[in-house]
């Protein structure tokens, strides 16, 4: 656990703290949620440095689309993190493929899959989006797309961690598609400006040591994004087989259209999900979501979800709650 998290953790026992650096507080769990423009969500701890850089885009003068590309962007570039961008694990093989997405409110939207050497993922899905007559882009297409675009190829090497953590796993070679404390850190991330459009972007490494060629739920839209300017917007973090399963944003985003509130819709999509996926205590998931009209929400299979949750005044991270 990298000492930023452990420090996040312990600070989540006390009352709100300052974070050097980040401008950001840390507070429990708190069921009144902010009803504040602009909004931005994002999973896991890293969400704090994340949201802070999506904030700062639109202080600039960006969109919510700007904002939330250059949110995850700085998690892509998070040498701590092992689950987002090229310093991610990597797939059985060695190999480290990367899966990415972004949308819109009004229905844009573009993705990656299997993609390798592209420092920024996210940028290639919006490139995909808006320079292209498709959603999805998948390995070596993807690859060749992102030279005639101007992206440069990073060399293929695994960053010193990633390295480390592949030789010990070689060992055995046991693959156990699970999502456990150390393999759950891709970010989801979705943003309302202050006139009420809405964005998402999801990006990953994806599992640990998956078969190369795996693809997961983060560049699926509908699976690990989903965004409708008339109703919301959902994203995904977990076993993305899971939540594949059972379109799990867009899921969520219909039930917040039939109704419901953007915690009940997460919760349900749990059950949902409980229902489809034998093994669940195997099976870490969790939901993020926020309606129209601000309101968030949050839900997961097991306990250890998080999300940061920023506004122009504060930046705080919040314990998801969980089925079990
Ligand atoms: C995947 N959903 O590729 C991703 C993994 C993940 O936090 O969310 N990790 O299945």
């Amino acid at each position: 656990m990298s000492q930023r998290r452990k420090f996040i953790k312990q600070s989540l026992m006390g009352t709100a703290l300052f974070i050097p650096g980040l401008e950001s507080t840390v507070r429990p769990f708190s069921r009144k949620e902010i009803n504040s423009k602009p909004l931005i969500l994002s999973t896991w701890n890293h969400g704090l440095p994340a949201n802070d850089a999506a904030i700062q885009r639109l202080k600039s003068g960006g969109s919510i689309i700007d904002a939330v590309e250059a949110g995850v962007k700085d998690t892509e570039l998070d040498m701590d993190n092992l689950s987002v961008g090229l310093q991610g694990l990597p797939d059985r093989e060695g190999i480290t493929t990367l899966d990415a997405s972004i949308m819109t409110g009004d229905g844009s939207c573009g993705s990656v899959a299997f993609v390798r050497q592209i420092k920024h993922p996210i940028s290639l899905a919006r490139a995909v989006m808006e320079k292209t007559p498709h959603v999805m882009l998948a390995g070596e297409g993807a690859r060749q797309f992102a030279i005639s675009e101007g992206f440069p190829l990073e060399k293929e090497e695994l960053s010193p961690k990633a390295a480390e953590a592949y030789q010990e796993w070689k060992k055995t070679s046991q693959y156990k598609p699970i999502i456990n404390i150390e393999n759950h850190d891709t970010i989801g991330m979705i943003g309302m400006d202050a006139n009420g459009n809405l964005a998402g972007s999801c990006t990953t490494s994806g599992l640990a040591y998956k078969m190369h060629g795996r693809v997961g739920d983060s560049p699926i839209i509908g699976a690990g994004l989903f965004v409708d300017n008339e109703v919301g917007a959902a994203t995904a973090t977990g076993l993305g087989e899971s939540i594949i399963r059972i379109c799990g944003a867009f899921l969520i985003v219909e039930l917040m259209r039939q109704g419901r509130s953007p915690r009940e819709a997460c919760e349900e999509a749990v059950r949902r999900l409980i229902s489809k996926n034998k093994n669940i205590k195997d099976i870490q998931a969790g939901f993020l979501a926020m309606n129209k009209d601000g309101e968030v929400g949050a839900f997961a299979v097991h306990p250890g979800f998080n999300y940061a949750q920023a506004t122009l005044q504060e930046n705080v991270l919040i314990d998801s709650k969980s089925h079990f």
